[in-house]
């Protein structure tokens, strides 16, 4: 069975970060260690959210690993909560590369053109600078904005636009960069990724769901992290990570008592194993 560590808060309530990315990646066959990075009561999108921040362990909890010998098949980092736990990743990512593996981050730190609460532009800087030291990122556009410090654009971009931003991603030291959360077209919504070393572009698109929720571009990127565990290719699994995400997204909204703060992805496990053949 393949092991993967994933390192990001838990929120207790919320359905976000190790919420969705112990079950998913689990669900998906694949052995899912964590590193809880803080503990809060809810994601930061609720008010009054109680915080208790975990840095101190981490450390440890990689020496105690590295002393046992234990060796991971992808590395994927979400939701970081300070410059300190980001320099921490880097030499955890130094500590754990081996050959064949998969670094993977998630620089979840804004949606819709305004960074979450508690992050800077400081911060981003310093995530693109973790992101080059990784296979795939899996940016969305307003987090490659602000890690490029490139202008960002609501809508009504063109192909050069998301092109121009992809190869900036990768110029930072990634191998594969995909931005999420791509619209060229009403009605469409989906991803685009670019490997500088092909000099390949792939983009996927299913229909737009009007609403956005937190926490389904960690969901996403749990998907597709389960899915290169699974064998399959990056465009194969960017493909089932968009659409299960949409079916999580769609699904909520079908349910008279979806919740407004994370979505009903429990619900379609079936419809994700067997889009794995599972
Ligand atoms: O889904 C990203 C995320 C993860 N963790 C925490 C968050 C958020 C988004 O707001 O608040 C604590």
């Amino acid at each position: 069975m393949k092991r993967i560590v994933t390192i990001q808060d838990i929120s207790c309530i919320g359905k976000c970060s190790l919420t969705v990315a112990l079950p998913i990646i689990s669900a998906m066959g694949v052995e899912t260690a964590i590193v809880p990075t803080a503990v809060l009561s809810t994601h930061t999108a609720f008010n009054n959210f109680t915080f208790c921040d975990l840095t101190k362990e981490i450390q440890p909890i990689s020496d105690h690993w590295n002393a046992e010998n234990f060796k991971f098949d992808a590395v994927y980092t979400g939701y970081l909560g300070s410059k300190e736990q980001i320099d921490l990743m880097a030499s955890f990512f130094d500590r754990y590369k081996a050959d064949g593996n998969i670094i993977f981050v998630d620089p979840a730190m804004g949606d819709n053109g305004k960074l979450y609460k508690g992050f800077d532009q400081d911060f981003a800087k310093n995530m693109a600078k973790l992101c080059s030291k990784a296979d795939i990122i899996v940016p969305n556009l307003t987090e490659a904005c602000f890690m490029l410090g490139a202008e960002y654009k609501e809508s009504g971009y063109d192909e050069a636009y998301i092109k121009g931003i992809l190869k900036d991603l990768c110029k930072l030291g990634c191998k594969t960069a995909v931005l999420t959360g791509v619209s060229f077209e009403e009605g469409k919504l989906g991803v685009m990724s670019y490997n500088a070393k092909d000099d390949r572009f792939f983009s996927y698109y299913n229909n737009k769901i009007p609403k956005s929720f937190h926490g389904t571009g960690d969901i996403f990127a749990s998907t597709c992290v389960g899915a290169l565990m699974n064998g399959l290719n990056l465009d194969k699994a960017l493909e089932i990570s968009a659409d299960y995400t949409a079916e999580s997204i769609q699904a909520t909204l079908d349910d008279p008592k979806g919740n407004w703060y994370g979505v009903n992805f429990e619900e379609k496990f079936p419809y994700l194993l067997k889009r794995l053949g599972k």
